[in-house]
C-alpha cells in the first residue's frame, strides 16, 4: 500500500500493464509515459511558432501559449503524461492514386468518422479502468483526457513517451507505425515510470520538404502555418490567397502528401477501427457533385465526419478553386450558379474557377460585374480575373 500519487514500483507496474492491455484491446497502436517537465524546449519552439505569426488565424493557439508550452500550467497536479497513437492509414497511397479525373481530394484522416469523440470516448474508458485500480489499492489518481483540441503539445509528449519522434515533417514519425496515427494524451496525478524519449529517424531524407507544394515546411522541424494547405483549405476562413490557389491542386480538404512521401510509412498498417476506414463516397468524390451541394446536402454527406466542421460555403470555396484547377470546361455551367451566391467566400472563388476556365466567357461579364459587386474581395477577383482572361494565360497567382 502506498499514498498519494506514489504507487510502489510494483503496483506502478502493474498500472502500466493494465493500461498497455486496455490500449491494445480498445484498439490503439502504441502507447508511452511522458514526464510533464520533459517538453520545455518545445515550449519555447512554440512561443517563437507564434511570436512569428506562424499560426496564422488560429488566434487560440497565442491566446493558450501559457499552459500549452507546459503541461503543468495546464494543470498543476499532472505527475504523468500517457500518450497514446490509433492509427489511420489509407488503403493505398495518396499520391500514387489517380489525378486529374474531375474528382476531390480529402484527407485521408476526414473519409469517415470524426477521431475526437471516439478517440477520447476510449482514454475515457482506460481511465477509468486506471483510477479504479489505483484507487482499489489505496492510491489517489485524478486524471485528463485530451484529444487534440486542448492547449497541449501532442507531438512532443508522443517523443518524450518513446512513441514517435517530431520529424522534418513537423509530425510525429514513428519506427513500427509510420505517420498515419491520431495522438491523444491522459494527464494524471500518478508518478508513473516515464518510457525512454525517442530519437529523430529523419537522417539525411527531406522528401517532405522537397514535396510540399506550397514551401511550407521553410526549414526542417518547422512549419508555416500560414503556408500548409491543410491549414489553408480548413482553418482559414476568407478567400484563399492566390499565390496558393494553383498549388492547392484538388485538394478539397486538408493535404497528406508530407506524410504520403514518409519513407517510414512502408511501416504503417491500413486504419483497422471501422469508424475510421474510408467511406466510399468520401474517396476522391466527383466535383460535378460537390458544387451543387446546398447546407442540407453538405450536412448530411458529411454527419459525423471532420469536414462538416468548416461548414458549406468554406468547403465550396475550396471545390471551386479544385474546379478552376481541373481545366474541365464541362464543368463552366456549376461555376456559373455559384456566382451569385450569398457567402462572398463562394462568390470569389466562382470567379476565379471561371476566370480559369474560359478566360473569354469571364472577360465578358467582369466589367459589370466588378461594378455591381458589393464585396470589395469579391470585386477585386472580377478585376484580377479579368487581367488574366485578357492575356489568356489561364494564371496560377
Ligand atoms: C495547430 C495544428 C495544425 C496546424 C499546424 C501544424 C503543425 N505542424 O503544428 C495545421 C493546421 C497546419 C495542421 C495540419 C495538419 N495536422 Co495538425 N495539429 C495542430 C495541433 C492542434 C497543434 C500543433 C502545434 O502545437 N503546433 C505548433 C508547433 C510549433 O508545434 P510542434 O510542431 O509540436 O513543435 C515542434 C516542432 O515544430 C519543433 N520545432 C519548432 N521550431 C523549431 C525550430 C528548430 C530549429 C527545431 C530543431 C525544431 C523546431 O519543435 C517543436 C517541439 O518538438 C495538433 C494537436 C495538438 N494539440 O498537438 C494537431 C496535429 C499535430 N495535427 C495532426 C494532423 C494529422 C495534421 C495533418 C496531417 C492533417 C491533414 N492531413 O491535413 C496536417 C499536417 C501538416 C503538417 N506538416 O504538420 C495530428 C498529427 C499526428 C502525428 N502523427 O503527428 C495532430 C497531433 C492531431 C492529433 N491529435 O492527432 N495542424
Ligand atoms: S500538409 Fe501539405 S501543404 Fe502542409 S506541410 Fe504537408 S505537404 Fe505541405
Ligand atoms: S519524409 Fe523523410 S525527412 Fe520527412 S519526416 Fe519522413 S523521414 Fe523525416
Amino acid at each position: 500500500m502506498s499514498e498519494g500519487g506514489a504507487p510502489t514500483t510494483a503496483l506502478a507496474a502493474r498500472l502500466v500493464g493494465l493500461v498497455e492491455r486496455e490500449a491494445t484491446r480498445l484498439g490503439f497502436s502504441g502507447v508511452g509515459i511522458a514526464d510533464p517537465a520533459a517538453i520545455e524546449a518545445a515550449g519555447r519552439d512554440l512561443a517563437r511558432f507564434v511570436e512569428e505569426g506562424r499560426h496564422g488565424e488560429m488566434a487560440w493557439m497565442a491566446e493558450t501559449l501559457d499552459r500549452r508550452a507546459d503541461p503543468r500550467t495546464l494543470w498543476r497536479e499532472v505527475r504523468s503524461i500517457l500518450v497514446f497513437a490509433f492509427d489511420y492509414g489509407p488503403k493505398t497511397n495518396p499520391l500514387e492514386g489517380p489525378r486529374g479525373d474531375g474528382r476531390g481530394e480529402i484527407s485521408a484522416y476526414a473519409r469517415n468518422r470524426d477521431y475526437h469523440e471516439l478517440i477520447k470516448g476510449r482514454l475515457k474508458e482506460i481511465g477509468g479502468k486506471l483510477a479504479a485500480e489505483a484507487r482499489r489499492t489505496g492510491v489517489a489518481c485524478d486524471l485528463k483526457v485530451f484529444v487534440d483540441t486542448a492547449p497541449v503539445m501532442e507531438k512532443p509528449l508522443a517523443q518524450a513517451a518513446g512513441l514517435a519522434w517530431v520529424a522534418k515533417s513537423t509530425l510525429a514519425i514513428s519506427r513500427k507505425i509510420g505517420g498515419w496515427f491520431f495522438l491523444g494524451t491522459i494527464f494524471t496525478t500518478l508518478d508513473l515510470p516515464t518510457s525512454e524519449p525517442e530519437t529523430s529517424h529523419c537522417g539525411s531524407c527531406n522528401r517532405c520538404l522537397d514535396v510540399c507544394p506550397t514551401a511550407a515546411i521553410t526549414a526542417p522541424h518547422q512549419i508555416d502555418a500560414r503556408r500548409c494547405l491543410s491549414y489553408l483549405t480548413i482553418e482559414h476562413a476568407g478567400a484563399i490567397p492566390r499565390e496558393f490557389r494553383a498549388a492547392m491542386g484538388d485538394r478539397i480538404y486538408g493535404c497528406d502528401d508530407c506524410l504520403a512521401v514518409c519513407p517510414w510509412n512502408r511501416f504503417a498498417e491500413a486504419a483497422r477501427e471501422a469508424k475510421l476506414i474510408a467511406r466510399a463516397e468520401l474517396v476522391r468524390p466527383r466535383l460535378a457533385d460537390l458544387v451543387e451541394l446546398d447546407d442540407a446536402a453538405f450536412r448530411a454527406l458529411f454527419a459525423g465526419s471532420p469536414v462538416k466542421r468548416i461548414g458549406r460555403d468554406r468547403f465550396l470555396r475550396n471545390v471551386l478553386i479544385a474546379i478552376g484547377n481541373s481545366s474541365d470546361a464541362s464543368l463552366e455551367g456549376a461555376v456559373r450558379r455559384r456566382l451569385d451566391e450569398p457567402a462572398a467566400v463562394v462568390r470569389g472563388a466562382a470567379a476565379w474557377a471561371l476566370g480559369r476556365l474560359t478566360p473569354e466567357g469571364f472577360a465578358k461579364e467582369a466589367a459589370r460585374r466588378a461594378a455591381a459587386e458589393r464585396d470589395g474581395d469579391v470585386a477585386a477577383e472580377w478585376t484580377a480575373s479579368a487581367i488574366v482572361g485578357q492575356t489568356g494565360s489561364g494564371g496560377t497567382g
